[in-house]
Order: C-alpha cells, then structure tokens, then sequence
C-alpha cells in the first residue's frame, strides 16, 4: 500500500463551483448521478484530471453534454479534461446493503446513512474527494422512505423525493445523507442575530424517550458558542441522526451531525451520569465544530488536530462552564495519562500532525486529539484569555470558507499577540511525552526550581529538542497558606533555573498546576510533603495529584517490595474524603486509584518488566486496606450522600452518586455483598444499578442481579452493551478470556455492530491482568475476532489492534505469545490496509 507524505502536498488541480447529486436508493443498487462543475486552479502545478473513486460501478459519464469514457484506474478515474471551466457528469451504482465497513453510503437496521469522513465519500460517487475542495452541494433523494436528510436547509419535497441545498462551501468529507422510518424530537433556537433555527433529533421510534438531554445540550452548546466565541449558527435547521452501527462517535457533517445511538441517546432508566456527561461533550463538541472544522477545514488530513484538537479544548471548556472546571481537567488529565501518554510511549508514537500515513482512519487518535487539545491549551496560557480571544477572532475572520494550515493557526495567534511561536510549534511536529526534573535550591532567603526537560527517542524521531512548556507554579509555606500565587514559567531550553526572593522559609511548590502541558514531572517529594500538598494545596489539580502520587508511591511498593498499604496515605485520603468542604465528585476522584496499565508502564520505567497479575493485587489489597481502615468513614459518606429525590444528571448529584458508587465498591470488598443488594433492588436510574452490579461481580456474587438485568434491559442494545461489557471488565484475570468467549457464543452478541464487539473486546484489553493472563488465552481470542472483523470493518479492527501496543513492556514469555499473534494477523492473506499498517507499525 502506498505511504502518504505531507512534505508531497499540492494544491489540486480543479477546484469546484457546485455539485448536484441525485441518489435513487435502493439497498442493492443505490443509483448515483452527479453533476459537478469544475474549474482550473490558478494556484495549481499541474492540469491532470483525477477524480477518486473505490467500489464504484460506472453507468456513464458525460463532460459538457458529450459522454466521455474514463479512464478507471486504481482509486478512481481521469480523463482529458478542458483547461477551462466544465461540467462533469457521472452516474454510477452502489451497493449500500453490503456495505459492512460502515464507510460511504450503507445500511443500518434498515435505514441508509453515510459517513464521509476521512475518505468515504469516494465510495458514493467519483469526486475530488480531498478537504481543500470545497464546494456547495445541492442533493435529491429519490425514495419511499418517510424521513430523506442532506446536508444545509430543505428544499421541495413530495412524494418519493426530498430536496436539500447546503449553501456553505464545504469539502466531500462533510457530505450526509441519511434516509430511514424515523421520528424527531424536535425543538428551536433563536441565534445571537434574532435567526430561528429548527432543530431535530432522529430516531427511531422506540427511542423518542431518550431524546430530551440531547435536544438541551444541543441548545446549550448553540448558546455557549455564541457566548465564548461569538459564534453563530449558520442554517435554518440543525439535524442530528442517531445510528446503532457506527465507527466513531460521531461526526459533524453539516447541518446533519449523524451520531452513534451510544453518544447521543440517553434516559435516566437506560443512561450513566458517566453516559450524560459525554453525550453533552459529544453534542457540544460536533456543534462547535460547524466554526472549527466546518466553516475553517483543514488543507489536507496531516492537519486534522487544527479542527480535533481545536474543537476538543472547546469542547473541554464547555464541559467545565457547565459542570467543574477542576473534577473537568482531572479527568482530562487521567485520559491523557493513560491513553495519550501509552500511545507516545510505545510503537504507535507519532505527531500530533503526522508526517506520513497509509490509512488516515489510524491517525484519528489520542494523540491528535487530546494532545492536540493540550497543545492548545498551552497557547492559551501562554498568550493569555484575551490575546486567545484575539487570535481566535482573527482565525475565524481570515479563514472563513478556507481550508487551512497549523501553520495558518499559529500565525492568526502570532500576529494577534506580537509573540513568536516557532519554537512552539515543535509540539505539533514532536512525537514522545517530555519528562521535566525538577531540582530545587533554598538559601538565604531565594528559593530556586531548576527545571530540566527531555523527550525519550520514538519511532523514526530518535534526537528531540527541546520544547517550550508552560509550568504554572505556586509556592506554600510550612504552615500551608500560599506566599507565591500561581505563575507561569516558560521552560523553552533543556534546561533553566526560576528564582524567587524574598520568602522568610523555604516553601513548599506545587508545580505543574492545573496540569498546565502534557508532561511527566519528575520531582523527588517525601510523603510528607504529599500528603502537606493533599491537605493544603490550593489549586485543585494538584492536590489530587498529591494524593495520586501518594497512591503510586505505595502501589509502587508494594510491588516491587512486597510492603503493605501505607497508614499514612490511607490516613491522608481519609481526611480528603471526609472534608465536606470538598466537591464530592472531586473526592470520588481522589478515591481512583492508578490504574493497572499506568502502573505497568511506571514499572517498565524503573527497568523491569511488569507482571500484571502482580499488579492487580497489589491494588486490590490496596483498596481492601483502604476500605478496612477507613471503613466508617466510607459508610457515613455512602449514607449521608444519598439522593432522595428524583434523578437528575446534573453535576452536583452525580458527583455524590460517583464518591457513594465508589464508597460501595470499596465496601462491598470488606463488607459483603448486601449493600450493593439493597442499592440494586432500590435502583431507579442506570447510575445506581450498574454501580451495585459492578459492585457486586467484582466480589464473585450477583448472579441472580446479573440475570434479571439481562432480563430487564434484552431488548435496549445501549443497556446491553453495558451488560456484556461489564462481565468482562469485572472479571477475575484468570476468568477473563472465558467470561469474553462464552459471552461471544451469546446470542445478542452481534459482533458486526462495532459497539457490540468494542463492548466485550474492548473490555478484555481494559482488563489488564485478564488481558495479558499468562496462559495467552486473551491474547488468542482477540486475534481471533479480529481476523473474523477485518474483512468485514477493517477500520474497528485496526484500532482495536492497539491492545497489544505495549506488548514490548513485557517478559520473554507474554511477548514471545504476544509476538506470535501479531505475526499471525500481519501474516494473514487479505488483510485490510487499515490493519496491516497497524500490525507493521507495532512490529517494527
Ligand atoms: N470528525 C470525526 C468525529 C469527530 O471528531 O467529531
Ligand atoms: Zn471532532
């Protein structure tokens, strides 16, 4: 397969007015006609006429009237095209009912939806189907089916045919359609201008009872753009689309967001506080990116963090407006760190703008997005709130209709604020994690942090230098009150020294507050000193983190030393979760311990190859010792943050649902299954009936529970897949790979529909220990189903490959077995491009 470089970029040689699309469905043979007119590129080097195109079977093709017979070779066509203006029409006819790989135009319970994005659009018809091609679309859908969507705002319509014209310019890859028996749970928003705007949520009709926090967080995110960033909605209806089978999310097709049934139906009975909370960032984040991503695209997909990262952070900010900033970029952190960080240090590592790519479906990753999102947020702390309002606004006023650069971005931010980023931007073109040490110095009165930065080598990127890092620093006094405010430094060599005068003691810092970049912070610390900065820290981020850091520090131990839980941060966490000054939410996180897969990594970072089974114990005996010593505590805290009244997902009662959920699941370790009974019985939302569930499988008991839930939920595929999943990821180690394979023989277990395959498999690779059992069991099994998807969905299968990403970590015996599957997968005849990159880059 060929290999993609940005350093190859040229501008293309057509670009294009308008385009009009006819589809005649049918779920055989879907029939395509399109009319585009194109126009030479003054910009462009060349005049070679390519049109993409995959799996199409051409009917006919005419320019300017006349029928030309192009030239089919591989990934589309070409001709000899005018060196002027022309039309260009083609009909071509497609399969959409075959369509497994859920890209282009397929079938999902009956109904046809699209998903365009990166290159889909290439298997509806032949297109430039490139994003610095943007053009507006004109679209007929020809059917019997009651609801036919597109794209922009509705035209006529009659019996058997909608109409639909999207003013906006707007790349192939934005392109929808969607046509099914659906009802809508519709509502309206008036814009910052006094324009009305339609809104409609689709679904199918069983599911008008999960429509109603969609439709709300839609409106609040239409508000909060404008708000934040002065940005207006920009057609007369806005649609969203719930499908079942989908790979992402969702996507931000415009004016037709269609999304994963997943990410955006919810109801009290059917979703988790943890489902509200991302159906809300989800919503906001595909709405924002109608500005950031839509109206400003990218050049080329190297430059897909310029709208992900982009629209993250936005989406981030919203989240925290509308729930907690601090519980907010704590989970953001916690993400990054074992997602992002796991990424950069293994095999898959690379930039958040890459430089070359097979398969861009791979490169939709944590790294261009979350890490992207930080990037982002360093500027920002770097220029300050009003110099990022300013280059925000120059961004949008300079690009509307354009497909840009991160160069263009970074230059919209230079020249709105006078600073120089060139050596800011080695973020985006740097793969690895930079690890900052921290050395500290006090005398006569000056204390002094030397901080030092380097990034370990990463595929094809063995010398980094170094990057500019804003490190927000406080410093507190001995008796806990902070005598240095925030600042922030700026590391920009590989080493420097930050002084401060005129301090009566030496302080104690709190350093890389609010997790101000995406670092490892090396710095020697006494527990003493953590569980000061647990107690006294002012900002919030940090003050977890002492209490994370103590955490690891004893888990640490207690593996490779084979000590106990530690009294004195069992004692220090107590009094964390007893203050009632704090956010409950914020003390639920102060009781997640580090996870087993961040351990592994710190582990292999000392030198040793990590043992998983020994890691799970360990934290299990952690979390026993937690519960045994700070058992009363635990209780009054599960008893006195109960919520009599009705369910409500808002932030304040899912924050004490989250710290009793987490009170119980330690309870139940020390004290028996019949809390978690009584709150399972008791249970009027999804909240609090998972949490008993999962409470109680992880102590061995809750057949009987898991039996009526199956019961209850057979006929909610949302709730099932929670079902499934829940199995696996609660799962003895040594159960794991037989809870997952008999779970496969089940008869819901419809492996096609790519939530119900991530349910189970994603929840054995999140299943440390199981995952990586000594027997190999699990590595087998996921191998297996791989296999059995690629053909079928190359794009799930290729990232579900990533379970075995950090398969270097381990002993000769996990990756002698470990190796032996990836062999067998690369070694398969047939296997999908999407995959084998993946395999080969692991492999390299
Ligand atoms: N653009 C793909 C889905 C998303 O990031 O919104
Ligand atoms: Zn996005």
């Amino acid at each position: 397969p060929r290999t993609v470089y940005l350093r190859d970029y040229t501008p293309p040689a057509y670009l294009v007015d308008e385009v009009r699309l006819t589809f005649r469905l049918a779920p055989h043979a879907t029939r395509v006609l399109s009319e585009i007119r194109f126009r030479p590129n003054p910009d462009a080097t060349g005049r070679d006429f390519f049109l993409h195109g995959e799996g199409l079977k051409l009917i006919s093709a005419h320019i300017n009237g006349a029928q030309v017979t192009p030239e089919l070779i591989e990934g589309g066509l070409t001709l000899d095209a005018p060196d002027a203006s022309f039309t260009f029409e083609a009909e071509v006819e497609i399969d959409p009912e075959n369509n497994t790989a859920l890209e282009g135009l397929y079938r999902s319970n009956g109904m046809y939806c699209t998903q365009c994005e990166a290159e889909g659009f290439r298997k509806i018809t032949f297109y430039p189907d490139r994003p610095d091609v943007m053009a507006p679309f004109h679209v007929r859908i020809e059917s019997d089916l009651p609801v036919l969507l597109s794209n922009g705002n509705p035209g006529a319509s009659g019996e058997g045919f909608a109409e639909w014209s999207d003013p906006w310019p707007k790349p192939a890859y934005l392109f929808a359609l969607v046509a099914g028996d659906l009802v809508a749970h519709s509502g309206s928003f008036t814009t910052m201008s006094g324009r009305d705007v339609a809104l409609n949520l689709w679904v199918r009709e069983a599911d008008i009872d999960k429509c109603a926090f969609g439709m709300e967080a839609l409106k609040k995110s239409m508000t909060w753009d404008e708000e934040v960033y002065g940005r207006e909605y920009d057609l007369d209806v806005f649609n969203i689309v719930a499908v079942d089978d989908f790979n992402m999310g969702a996507m931000e097709n415009k004016g037709l967001n269609i999304f994963n049934s997943s990410a955006v139906l919810a109801s009290p009975a059917t979703a988790t506080d943890a489902d509200f909370e991302r159906i809300e960032a989800i919503i906001a984040h595909e709405y924002f990116h109608n500005w950031t991503g839509n109206r400003v695209t990218c050049r080329d997909w190297f430059q897909l963090c310029l709208k992900e990262g982009l629209t993250v952070f936005r989406d981030q900010q919203f989240t925290g407006d509308m729930r907690s900033h601090a519980v907010k970029r704590i989970d953001d952190a916690m993400l990054l760190r074992a997602a992002q960080f796991r990424e950069d240090n293994g095999p898959l590592a690379h930039p958040v703008r890459p430089e070359s790519f097979v398969e861009i479906n791979n490169f939709y990753t944590v790294t261009v997005y979350e890490k992207g999102a930080e990037i982002v947020g360093m500027l920002r702390r770097l220029v300050g709130d009003e110099g990022y309002g300013k280059a925000l606004d120059l961004y949008f006023e300079r690009h509307d209709g354009q497909a840009v650069t991160i160069e263009d971005w970074l230059r919209a931010f230079e020249d709105a604020t006078g600073r120089d980023l060139s050596q800011f931007a080695r973020w985006y073109s740097q793969a690895g994690t930079p690890r900052v040490h921290v050395a500290e110095d006090w005398s006569e009165g000056r204390y002094t942090l030397t901080l030092r930065q380097e990034t370990p080598p990463t595929p094809g990127q063995p010398d980094k230098q170094p990057v500019v890092i804003p490190v927000a620093v406080g410093l507190l006094n001995p008796n806990g009150d902070e005598v240095v405010p925030t600042q922030v430094l700026e590391l920009n060599e590989a080493e420097q020294s930050f002084a401060f005068d005129g301090l009566s003691a030496r302080p104690v810092p709190s350093i890389l507050r609010g997790f101000s970049a995406p670092v490892i912070l090396r710095q020697e610390q006494s527990d003493e000193t953590r569980a000061f900065l647990l107690a006294h820290d002012t900002d919030p981020f940090n003050k977890w983190e002492a209490g994370r850091d103590l955490a690891r520090t004893n888990l640490m131990a207690m593996i490779q030393d084979g000590t106990g839980p530690d009294a004195g941060y069992i004692d220090a966490l107590g009094r964390g979760i007893a203050d009632e000054t704090l956010d409950p939410a914020f003390r639920a996180q102060l009781l997640a311990l580090p996870g087993e897969d961040e351990l592994a990594q710190a582990i292999f970072e000392t030198g040793h190859a990590p043992d998983p089974t020994a890691i799970h114990e360990a934290r299990e005996a952690l979390r026993h010792g937690i519960a045994d010593r700070l058992g009363d505590v635990l209780s009054r805290l599960y008893d006195t943050h109960q919520i009599t009244g009705p369910y409500s997902p808002e932030a304040a009662d899912a924050g004490r649902r989250s710290l009793t959920n987490a009170a119980l699941s330690l309870l139940s370790l020390t004290q028996g299954g019949d809390r978690a009974r009584a709150q399972y019985r008791a249970a009027d939302n999804m909240t609090q009936q998972i949490a008993a569930l999962g409470g109680l499988l992880r102590i061995g008991e809750g057949e009987a529970e898991l039996k009526a839930f199956e019961d209850q939920w057979s006929h909610e595929r949302l709730v099932m897949n929670k079902w499934f999943g829940l199995q696996v990821a609660a799962s003895a180690p040594r159960d794991a790979a037989a809870t997952a394979e008999a779970l496969t023989a089940h008869p819901a277990f419809d492996w096609k529909n790519p939530n119900r395959f991530r349910a189970v498999f994603g929840a054995l690779s999140g299943n440390a220990a199981g995952f990586h059992a000594p027997s190999g069991a699990s590595y087998r099994l996921l191998a297996d189903w791989l296999l059995k998807l690629d053909p079928l969905n190359p794009q799930t299968t290729a990232r579900m490959t990533q379970a075995f990403s950090t398969w270097k970590r381990y002993d000769a015996d996990r990756k002698t077995l470990i190796r032996a599957e990836l062999e067998r997968i690369a070694s398969t005849e047939g296997l999908s491009r999407d995959t084998s990159e993946m395999i080969g880059r692991m492999l390299a």
